[in-house]
């Protein structure tokens, strides 16, 4: 993929911090499900928390593909920094900055693009997953606000949120996706909890927890775009986050797979290195090729997104593939690596059972076939 050097600069930047300031903390902080904030406020520093944001709110402006770049690098070596890094531009930021009305982008930008504090997506309920529309919290008017009850499940970044966007149910009558809106809801409002944090398979650093909403009051100016729009706006969001998911994944298997690689030229057996044995010769160029099938399909996806064009099918190919990727190329990586492998003295079974949310967050492999499917056949 050819790269302008405006991109060139934000992979190297995103990789020399990567390498210098996450790798050597990775371990642990998966090992103890600990949240980087420090590293998170470096990224901050670094303009990474407003990579797409534009300027006038305090953000970098950047493209997509400098966005997915730097995603892709930070994930080599940390899927759960990377999945912070991408939850909160794809989920938090994005829908504020193009949907949003003047005074909630001046608000509420500034200060996620800093890193004083991160911005995050409520959509997830117990029984609204795959089926989105299945919505049960509510948003009931009162005046000048609006008064959410609810629940919400698997949210990214919660405790570290300074805001989130929450999804109700505002037309009671109205069935499935109907009658849904979204709200910006500051997290110090009272009534809205952040419960304790999930205890996870992998991206463990990552901050993942469940929210309450008891009669949460928000003023009607932090009315996300229209009413009873929300599920497109939140289905135009999980198209972007797609693409951020994709990267995440495409990071991983290219950590992986270099981990793999290296070791396979410096573990000798039976007196020659174990990559002059045709075995694992073939396994690294399967895994070779199908992160480049991924790679090509992550960056036409951005391609399509920074050009204006449809991108939904796209970013759903490259969220399919490439996070199906991720899981072959870490197993195979573990089984190059053997006993190793299945160590914590090496990355790759952390990587691998990181890569396992990218098959499941944002929509399942399987809701992706739904929506490749669905434009193939036009229904
Ligand atoms: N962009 C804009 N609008 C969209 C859209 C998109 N990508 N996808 C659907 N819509 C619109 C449709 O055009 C339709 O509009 P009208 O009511 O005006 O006709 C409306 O949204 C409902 O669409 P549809 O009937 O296709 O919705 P479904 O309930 O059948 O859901 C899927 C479709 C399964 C694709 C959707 O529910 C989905 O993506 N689910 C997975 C959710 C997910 O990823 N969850 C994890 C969240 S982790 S943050």
């Amino acid at each position: 993929m050819l790269l302008n050097e405006t991109q060139k600069m934000f992979r190297q930047m995103a990789r020399d911090f990567a390498n210098s300031k996450i790798a050597p903390i990775a371990a642990e902080i998966d090992h103890s499900a600990t949240f980087p904030e420090a590293t998170v406020k470096e990224m901050g520093s670094l303009g990474f928390l407003g990579l797409t944001t534009p300027e006038q709110y305090g953000g970098v402006g950047a493209d997509i593909t400098s966005y997915a770049l730097v995603v892709e690098e930070v994930s080599r070596v940390c899927g759960s920094h990377g999945l912070t890094l991408a939850a909160h531009n794809s989920l938090g930021c994005w829908p504020i900055a193009h949907l949003a009305n003047e005074a909630q982008k001046q608000k509420f930008l500034p200060p996620a693009a800093a890193g004083e504090s991160l911005l995050s997506f409520g959509l997830t309920e117990a029984g609204a997953g795959s089926d989105a529309g299945g919505t049960l919290t509510t948003a009931v008017r009162d005046g000048d606000h609006w008064v959410l009850n609810g629940s919400k499940m698997w949210i990214t970044n919660s405790h570290y949120a300074g805001a989130l966007i929450i999804t109700a149910k505002t037309d009671l009558e109205a069935e499935g996706s109907q009658g849904i809106s979204a709200f910006i809801v500051p997290t110090d409002t009272p009534g809205f909890t952040v419960e304790k944090k999930e205890d996870k398979l992998g991206m463990r650093a990552s901050d993942t927890a469940p929210l309450t909403l008891d009669n949460v009051r928000v003023p009607h100016e932090y009315l996300l775009g229209e009413e009873n729009s929300g599920f497109k706006y939140f289905m135009q969001t999980l198209d972007g986050g797609r693409i951020s998911i994709a990267a995440v994944a495409l990071g991983i298997a290219v950590g992986a797979f270099e981990v793999a690689r290296d070791y396979s030229n410096s573990r000798f057996q039976f007196g020659r290195s174990i990559s002059k044995f045709q075995a694992i010769e073939f396994m690294i160029a399967d895994m070779a090729t199908q992160i480049e099938a991924s790679r090509q399909l992550t960056y036409e996806a951005c391609r399509l997104k920074d050009a204006g064009e449809a991108y939904g099918q796209m970013a759903a190919m490259a969220k399919l593939h490439t996070s199906e990727t991720a899981m072959f190329v870490t197993d195979k990586a573990i089984q190059i690596l053997g006993g190793y492998g299945f160590t914590r003295e090496y990355p790759v079974e952390r990587m691998y059972r990181d890569a396992k949310l990218c098959t499941i967050g944002e929509g399942t492999s399987e809701i992706q076939r739904m929506v490749i499917g669905r434009t193939e056949l036009n229904v």
